[in-house]
């Protein structure tokens, strides 16, 4: 079926601890109620940063203040791909030797409206690899394990063209 878009669009400017890192997310919701996330963020170290939904748009302490990962089926750490796992659960980016991460994906569990609208929360990038919920850690099932956040932006609406 062809998915058209239903002018719902919001951005996030990423930007990081460390001033390095830097970028900007478009999300756009089509009228199946899949969100495509594309973009850039600049400034990582090469290979894989975990990449998520946190609860709150608050970046008051920086990303740290961005609450947990966002949950509201309270569900388990997972993949993408997986059937138990958090919504705001993206996988990892991946950077190439220039630090930038190209991002574009789509995923069904990250609206733009209704009750678990992703508008006015935060995405994350992380330090480290997120191990997919499988990884063994104790923090595995929780987090993914992917260590410090590197650079966050909280997600406001956007005006549709
Ligand atoms: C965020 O937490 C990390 C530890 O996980 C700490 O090293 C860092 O300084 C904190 N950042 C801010 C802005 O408080
Ligand atoms: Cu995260
Ligand atoms: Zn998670």
């Amino acid at each position: 079926m062809m998915a058209t878009s239903t002018g719902l669009k919001a951005v996030a400017v990423i930007t990081g601890s460390n001033s390095s890192i830097r970028g900007s997310l478009q999300f756009v919701q089509d009228t199946n109620g899949i969100t495509h996330v594309k973009g850039k963020i600049a400034g990582l170290s090469p290979g894989l940063h975990g990449f998520h939904i946190h609860a709150l748009g608050d970046t008051t302490n920086g990303c740290n203040s961005t609450g947990p990962h966002f949950n509201p089926l309270k569900m388990d750490h997972g993949a993408p791909t997986a059937k138990e796992r958090h919504a705001g659960d993206l996988g990892n980016i991946v950077a190439g030797k220039d630090g930038v991460a190209e991002v574009n994906l789509k995923d069904m569990q990250i609206p733009l409206s209704g009750p678990h609208s992703i508008l006015g929360r935060a995405v994350v990038v992380h330090a480290d690899p997120d191990d997919l919920g499988r990884g063994g850690h104790e923090l595995s099932k929780t987090t993914g394990n992917a260590g410090a956040r590197v650079g966050c932006g909280i997600i406001g609406l956007q005006s549709a063209v």
